[in-house]
């Protein structure tokens, strides 16, 4: 578990020290009018009756000053508020710091607080001991977000029977509240996620429901510290995009539990369906026993039912505007570009709510873009602006964040309509040592195919399970992981003639090479050998160098060539003049013998030739046991190789094939 500074005051690995944190906050209500009516003596213990401040609850008129005179009460006597049935406007929002607070409505259906004004959000909430229960918070398009508990910490923390509906961005944003619980909370119709989750370590968030807001239903990531979560039996339905995204987290893990997720990426109005129902770019994260569909009808969407993905992660300064989830944004000077997948939620301190003190440092930290579908590379110090949003901002730094040891194991998964094929559980390329276990289909039989492509480590329904064209040479493997071959076929030998080099190996006297161009120096040498006790030794530039007729070579046939090269300085390479055209090998710089090979076959034309010659500037190699051999023909294999299996462990371990017999 990271520590910071900051973060010691609030949960040191869960050990609690109360005192640092309580010297830290003073007991305050940040905003609000100058109170109301003035409450009655407190002291006897009784709740509070925010009406008693002068709150009408009538929907009509500005409950404003009596709301906020309440919640100073109560915080003041440590007595609870009660909001009776009602809807309370208000016109600024409710700022808390303190430690013990408790609200309470008379039921979600019955106590609505609404904001009847512009407002960054309806609710505030920094410290312990806070409970708020049993309320609606309306935001009416007017509350950026509905609540912003921002170090809301400790277990005698509660949020519970709440409904956060109407706001501009995400209706429930949890920033930084560590080890506290919310549950039975439902965010509906907002702008943004209804819920979105940041640095939540430890915090067990249960029984929530997320419906029809614009953006996903849950989205965790972190800023800083990260902070794993629970998740436990909640709901997303009919959000605009993802059900969930867990997105660049580290540290403690996320554990997604029974969590219903049906129907999300829903208004057709956003166009091609890009989103997953569960799209996971972070480490470790648990996804179990939940109950996945995705809509039936074309086009397919989401994309995948679950989407373990790569990600690049961009830290941005000097933005201005604010970019858009889902749009595409392009770097000024690579031309690279991405599809914004996570906006950094911005917790809106300023002139109103300054950042707490001991939170400065950090909350001035550059902000985080992640992005998918990346192509090309961005630059750190470019530009990057926003298609739609036309936001930019400039480029701090960039990060690659995969899917890693994650476990996605015994969900049900299904198409909404039931029908088949359900969709796939996606690994991208770069996602490591994950482990997909038994993923079942809920209507239909069998499990739930896994797409992926060359994952080492990860291991897919109890194996090690890759494929590819040879035996892993990276990563960590156990004993029994196996790999595919991509195109399994019998190998196949190819015979070889008689070589018809002269002279391959430069050791005779005279010799049949050639110059090719103008080398400066063309000569047996004992300066180097590969075998034998000498090489051809070539000093020059511009394409100079060596090459010997095959004269009796006959068009139609073909042949291997093989050489080996001493670099001494600049570069090299193998020609070959095949009758009509001139081919080259592949570049060597290597001051050590560096074994060259080409095949060609034969054109009717001119005599064809092979040879070695400098590329660009000076250049001395040394060339020596070349070998020309005609293939006459292939020896079939009668092995066909299905595979690679892992007989022991390690990095990359020791494999071996695995062979069928061909009849
Ligand atoms: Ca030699």
């Amino acid at each position: 578990m990271r520590q910071t500074p900051d973060w010691n005051a609030a949960s040191r690995g869960r050990l609690v020290s109360r005192m640092p944190l309580l010297a830290i906050l003073a007991t305050s209500i940040c905003a609000g009018g100058p109170p109301g009516v003035a409450a009655a003596d407190p002291d006897d213990g009784r709740p509070l009756d925010v009406r008693s401040f002068g709150a009408r609850g009538d929907g009509m008129a500005d409950d404003t000053a009596a709301v906020h005179a309440g919640v100073a009460a109560a915080i003041k006597s440590g007595r609870t508020l009660l909001f009776p049935r009602g809807t309370f406007l208000i016109k600024a929002p409710i700022h808390v710091t303190t430690h013990g607070l408790k609200i309470v409505g008379a039921g979600a259906q019955h106590t609505v607080l609404k904001a009847a004004a512009d407002m960054d959000r309806l609710l505030y909430l920094r410290g312990t001991g806070m409970v708020i229960s049993r309320l609606a918070l309306d935001g009416n398009k007017k509350a950026t977000y509905g609540i912003h508990a921002f170090h809301l910490n400790e277990q005698d923390s509660r949020l519970e029977f709440l409904r956060v509906r109407r706001t501009r961005s995400h209706g429930i944003f949890l920033d930084h509240s560590q080890v506290f619980e919310i549950s039975n909370c439902i965010s509906a119709e907002n702008g943004g996620d209804g819920f979105y989750i940041s640095d939540c370590n430890g915090t067990r968030i249960s029984c929530c429901r997320s419906i029809a807001n614009l953006g996903r239903g849950f989205c965790v990531t972190r800023t800083d510290l990260s902070g794993g979560c629970w998740l436990l039996d909640c709901d997303a339905e009919l959000n605009a995009r993802e059900g969930l995204v867990v997105s660049d987290m580290a540290g403690t893990p996320v554990v997604v539990e029974r969590m219903w997720i049906e129907t999300n990426n829903k208004p057709v109005s956003l166009g091609p369906h890009i989103y997953d129902a569960v799209r996971i770019a972070s480490r470790s994260v648990m996804i179990t026993r939940c109950r996945i569909s995705t809509r039936g009808t074309k086009p397919v969407r989401p994309k995948f039912v679950i989407h373990l993905a790569s990600e690049t992660r961009i830290e941005v300064q000097q933005k201005t505007g604010e970019f858009e989830l889902g749009e595409t944004v392009t770097g000024s000077e690579s031309g690279a570009t991405g599809v914004v997948s996570l906006v950094q939620a911005d917790p809106l301190f300023g002139k109103e709510l300054p950042i707490p003190a001991p939170y400065r440092a950090w909350l001035a930290r550059p902000k985080k873009l992640m992005l998918r579908e990346v192509s090309g590379v961005f630059k750190s110090g470019e530009t990057l602006s926003g298609k739609t949003s036309k936001a930019h901002a400039l480029v701090r730094s960039l990060a690659r964040v995969s899917a890693k040891n994650c476990v996605i194991s015994d969900n049900w998964v299904a198409r909404e309509d039931g029908r088949a094929p359900v969709d796939r559980v996606k690994l991208d390329p770069g996602c490591r040592s994950n482990h997909i276990g038994r993923n079942y289909r809920m209507f239909g039989t069998g499990l739930v195919d896994v797409e992926y492509t060359d994952d080492p480590g990860t291991v897919v329904d109890g194996r090690s399970v890759t494929t590819s064209d040879g035996p892993p040479k990276v990563g960590r493997w156990s004993r029994g992981a196996f790999r595919f071959n991509r195109s399994p076929s019998s190998s196949g030998t190819a015979l070889l003639g008689k070589d018809v080099i002269k002279n391959g190996s430069m050791e005779q006297a005279t010799s049949p090479w050639k110059k090719y161009g103008t080398p400066r120096l063309n000569e047996k040498s004992r300066e180097q050998a590969h075998g034998g006790r000498h090489a051809l030794k070539v000093v020059g530039s511009g394409g100079a160098g060596v090459r010997q007729y095959l004269r009796q070579a006959p068009p139609g046939q073909t042949y291997r060539l093989s050489g080996w090269l001493f670099v001494a300085k600049g570069t090299s390479r193998l020609i070959v003049n095949d009758g009509k055209t001139l081919k080259y090998g592949t570049t060597v710089s290597a001051s050590r013998w560096t074994q060259v090979t080409m095949s060609f076959s034969v054109v009717a034309g001119s005599t064809p030739f092979v040879g070695v010659q400098s590329v660009g500037g000076d250049s001395q190699f040394f060339l020596d046991d070349v070998v020309c051999r005609p293939i006459e023909g292939t020896r079939r294999s009668t092995r066909i190789v299905l595979g690679w299996v892992c007989i022991a462990g390690g990095s990359p371990g020791t494999w071996i094939p695995v062979h069928v017999q061909r009849e």
